[in-house]
């Protein structure tokens, strides 16, 4: 039953004050709750798979901070390895070994990757590894995927044009009709389209993929989709560029591109990476990363690109990983729990819900079938979602507030906490029932 004695008081407090000095009271728009409607609640802290808000009120989190959680809030190893890194200074400006360290990890874990280059976020992760593509192949045009996000790189921020296969429109104000021109937007599962794009413009660098969509809510690849991607790129002699921002260290330990066995000629990473602090990165084939200043001439750079603090939180959080043999089979296990769950508590409903789920990355759409791109995705009861969202908040539960995101599971999380969403989800499917 939702919890009566839940008050939201504080929440409210801090977002009405918050509201006065930050846009939307909030430093990144999903985290306003403008899809799900009402006010944010504000977190104080995180153990474990238990967030608790300024009130005082406990949520199960499958928000896992968009992704990096997945060790859960506070690991020791991570608290630990970031409070050494700080007392011993946050950022030189000068290299340490902390980033080699690091750089070698992920050398390590990728199949495709040879060399790395940290920077602070998916976004500078996405735009970098364009840029370099583009310097590679001497060609400007990108082909991305409706519903798929990047970050907000200008050229990123592009909607479909008129029809498949035309150039990208501004989808914000101030990002230029030139900017947005160079992007190409197709639907995702459809290499048909991809196909055509190529037929039909010569001087594409780069197609640009989230190799699962997670930000439609989850939608997996078709059955040879990443392939032909790997083939229509290799034909036309452009780059093969996989975000992995949020399926990297998430989907397996050798992310996407291991789990599907497909090699990308760039990747970008963030989210697990980083542990939780900022961190992205992009990496490929030496030949490719070699260009990249001062080895190369194309030039990127950052004042805390693989700061100490960043990268402390990323080795302890991919150590921890790495270390525990049986991570991915527990991830695995408790998601795919979770969804059996979601599923009978919905029939019981009488609810009509598709799940699409990799691994530990979940959605559960509020409409009949799991829907493979994002016009079908758009086609959910966003509506009902966002009751849904509120009832499951009233019983401690916390979501990503919007249809069109991921439910993240933890290694911090068990059966009980699986159960207890379940039993919380059968009573906010019967009273978010329209
Ligand atoms: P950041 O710049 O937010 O670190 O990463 C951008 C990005 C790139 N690629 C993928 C596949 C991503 O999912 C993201 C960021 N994800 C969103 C939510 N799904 C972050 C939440 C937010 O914007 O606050």
């Amino acid at each position: 039953m939702p919890d009566a004695a839940r008050s939201y008081e504080r929440s409210r407090a801090v977002m009405d004050r918050a509201r006065g000095v930050l846009p939307g009271g909030v430093n990144s728009p999903a985290r306003a709750y403008r899809a799900v409607g009402g006010d944010p609640v504000v977190i104080a802290s995180g153990a474990g798979a238990i967030l608790t808000d300024v009130d005082g009120n406990e949520y199960i989190d499958y928000l896992g901070s968009f992704g990096p959680l997945i060790l859960g809030s506070a690991h020791p190893d991570v608290v630990a390895a970031v409070q050494a890194a700080a007392a011993a200074g946050t950022s030189f400006g000068a290299p340490t070994e902390a980033e080699t360290e690091l750089a070698e990890l992920v050398v390590r874990a990728l199949p495709s990757v040879e060399m790395v280059r940290f920077v602070n976020s998916g976004t500078e992760a996405t735009m970098s590894a364009l840029r370099l593509a583009r310097a590679a192949t001497g060609r400007d045009l990108i082909v991305k995927f409706d519903g798929c996000y990047h970050g907000h790189a200008d050229g990123l921020l592009a909607s479909a044009g008129s029809g498949v296969a035309t150039l990208g429109l501004p989808d914000s104000p101030g990002v230029p009709a030139a900017f947005a021109a160079q992007t190409i937007v197709v639907p995702f599962n459809d290499a048909d389209a991809v196909a055509a794009t190529f037929r039909a413009h010569p001087g594409i660098a780069a197609v640009l993929v989230e190799p699962v969509a997670g930000n439609m809510g989850v939608v997996p690849p078709a059955p040879g989709f990443l392939e032909a991607l790997r083939d229509l790129c290799d034909e036309h002699g452009a780059l093969l560029v996989f975000d992995e921002v949020m399926t990297g260290f998430r989907v397996a330990w050798d992310g996407a591109q291991g789990r599907y066995n497909v090699r990308p000629d760039l990747t970008a990473l963030g989210k697990v990476v980083g542990g939780g602090l900022p961190v992205g990165a992009y990496g490929g084939p030496r030949a490719l990363l070699e260009r990249m200043a001062p080895a190369g001439d194309v030039y990127q750079a950052g004042t805390l690109s693989g700061n100490p603090l960043a990268t402390a939180a990323g080795l302890a959080t991919l150590r921890a990983l790495r270390a525990d043999e049986g991570a991915f089979d527990r991830l695995e296990s408790l998601a795919s729990r979770l969804e059996a769950g979601l599923r009978q508590a919905a029939d019981q409903a009488g609810a009509t819900v598709a799940i699409g789920r990799v691994g530990s990355m979940l959605t559960l759409f509020f409409r009949d079938e799991a829907p493979r791109d994002y016009a079908e995705a758009a086609s959910s009861d966003t509506a009902r979602f966002a009751r849904f969202h509120r009832a499951l908040l009233d019983r401690g539960v916390m979501l990503p507030p919007s249809q069109f995101e991921a439910w993240f599971v933890s290694l911090a999380h068990d059966e009980a906490l699986i159960d207890r969403t379940v039993e919380a989800v059968g009573e906010a499917l019967e009273a978010s029932a329209a």
